[in-house]
């Protein structure tokens, strides 16, 4: 009797707390309502199922209690019973599969109309890529991955310049537009899923895989990963936005396109002449000059700017920009005196000639501007700009928030307690410290879970520079 009475109070129990439950979906902002649907449709088949058979036990058990005057009986086969349930069990299979079918079908069919968007996740952020006005996406690949160009796409593809290109922000999609979603891994298992959207799908290192959605309601929504990828899985959450169409139309004008984005800046954060030196070494102009006086195959660069040269011809030119120019682009012009003419001529434009020019000044005292030899962009800006795209902020805020990591402000010239009790002050050396070997102190209260930066000296310098005169108290 007692086990009867506590199946019913486990059947009622339950479906009052179904329809009390303080879990429930999240409003439907996409058209995959239908995904709702089977839901509920698995749910009240198995619920029915529930309710039914915890009842017949309890029906059973009080119906046939004990009692000495009724003994059980053997009936191995009932041949009409059997074929009910096994008729009724179908059924039952039936309705739960059936729906499913449906809206996969639907779901893998991606309408003509679908515009193409792409969300790459990495651990543990996402980046995200439009197609530009050739509707088109570029190819990329993870071998195409840089500094400058954290989603990989494809330099050489004329289809990928005009790709707008969201490495660390938050993607608009438009309203009433179905939209097809291209998922890549730039290293592990990720899931990208907008609750909100119903539609979610794995992301699959060395595959491309998709899911399609129209959203359906303007606002924001939040992205999750929704497959463990590490022990920053928890932080890999951003929020997408679906807008009107004039809103997303001047959101989408103020992006920069890949091209834009990828415009000569080899050196982010250094002068003209950092980039004069990184075309030198590319086209091997030292192979035969030296800067330092040193004799080689051609006239050494040092002091060269300024001097009075005798050519082979008998002529005597001073050294200056245009000659400079001409010997680069082509050498054979003017051959100077006592040198063989065996300098290959270079091809490069003018912005690139213009730097190569100004870094050969600079072996030259007094010949280069100060504006010349003054970085493009600031010390600071330059280590902010690595924070995002090297992926600190996936584990580090600069507003004071604790996330995986210490936040960034007002870190400079505290006193730290580390895990093993000793106290630290913060200072240059043991923020670079931090970066090279960052388990070697630990802080106390975190995992030991930030990996080496590999940061080249000259970007942990910039970011030095950022944490402590841009994120100071
Ligand atoms: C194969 C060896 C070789 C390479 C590589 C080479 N040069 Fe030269 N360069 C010479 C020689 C030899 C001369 C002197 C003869 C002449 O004027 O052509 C010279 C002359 C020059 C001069 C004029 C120097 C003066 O004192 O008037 C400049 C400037 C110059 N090179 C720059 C470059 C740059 C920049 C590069 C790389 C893009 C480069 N060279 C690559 C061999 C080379
Ligand atoms: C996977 C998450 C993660 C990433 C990505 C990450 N860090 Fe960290 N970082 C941590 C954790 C956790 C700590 C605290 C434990 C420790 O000291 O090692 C930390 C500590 C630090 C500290 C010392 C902070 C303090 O309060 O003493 C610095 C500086 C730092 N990280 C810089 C960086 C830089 C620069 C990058 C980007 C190149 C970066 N981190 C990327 C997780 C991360
Ligand atoms: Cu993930």
């Amino acid at each position: 009797m007692a086990l009867a009475i506590a199946l019913i109070i486990m059947v009622v129990g339950s479906v009052a707390f179904h329809f009390w439950s303080p879990w429930w979906f999240t409003p439907l902002a996409s058209n995959w309502g239908s995904m709702d649907d089977t839901i509920m449709i698995t749910f009240w088949v198995t619920g029915f199922v529930f309710i039914v058979i915890n009842l017949f036990i309890a029906y059973c058990v009080i119906k046939f209690r004990h009692s000495d005057d009724r003994t059980a009986a053997y009936e191995p086969e009932n041949k009409k019973l059997e074929t009910w349930l096994t008729a009724f069990t179908a059924l039952g299979v039936a309705v739960l599969l059936a729906p499913g079918l449906v809206v996969y079908a639907d779901f893998i069919n991606v309408p003509d109309e679908a515009v193409e968007f792409e969300a790459v996740g990495q651990q543990w952020s996402w980046g995200f890529r439009y197609p530009g006005e050739d509707g088109q996406l570029g190819t990329a690949d993870n071998r195409y991955v840089t500094f400058a160009n954290p989603l990989g796409v494809n330099p050489d593809d004329p289809n990928g310049q005009d790709d707008i290109v969201i490495a660390n922000g938050t993607p608009h999609l438009l309203l009433d537009q179905p939209v097809k979603i291209l998922l890549r891994s730039k290293d592990v298992l990720h899931d990208f899923y907008v609750p909100n959207f119903r539609a979610k799908m794995d992301l699959v290192p060395g595959l491309v895989s998709y899911i399609w959605l129209t959203p359906t309601v303007a606002g924001p929504y939040e992205i999750l990963c929704a497959e463990y990828c590490g022990v920053g899985h928890y932080a890999m959450s951003g929020d997408i936005i679906v807008s009107e169409k004039s809103d997303f139309d001047a959101w989408l004008a103020e992006q920069p396109t890949f091209a834009e984005l990828m415009e000569p800046r080899a050196s982010v954060g250094g002068s003209i002449i950092d980039r004069g030196r990184e075309i030198s070494q590319a086209n091997g102009c030292v192979a035969c000059h030296s800067g330092d006086g040193a004799p080689s195959v051609g006239p050494t660069w040092q002091g060269m700017f300024g001097r009075i040269e005798e050519m082979a011809d008998g002529s005597t030119i001073t050294v200056d920009d245009e000659y400079l120019k001409e010997s680069i682009i082509a050498p054979a012009a003017k051959v100077v005196k006592g040198y063989a003419p065996v300098m290959p001529p270079a091809d490069l434009n003018d912005e690139d000639l213009d730097a190569l020019v100004a870094f050969l000044k600079s072996f030259t005292e007094g010949a280069v501007s100060a504006e010349a030899a003054a970085p493009e962009v600031s010390e600071t800006e330059m280590g902010r700009q690595l924070s995002m795209t090297k992926g600190c902020i996936a584990c580090h805020t600069t507003d004071g928030t604790r996330t995986i990591g210490p936040t960034w402000k007002g870190l400079f010239g505290i006193t730290e307690e580390m895990a093993d009790g000793s106290m630290i002050t913060v200072d240059e050396a043991y923020l670079i410290e931090s970066m090279v070997e960052p388990n070697a102190k630990v802080v106390k209260g975190y995992p030991a879970a930030m990996p080496p930066s590999g940061l080249t000296d000259e970007e942990m310098n910039a970011i030095v520079a950022y944490i402590r005169d841009e994120l100071a108290n």
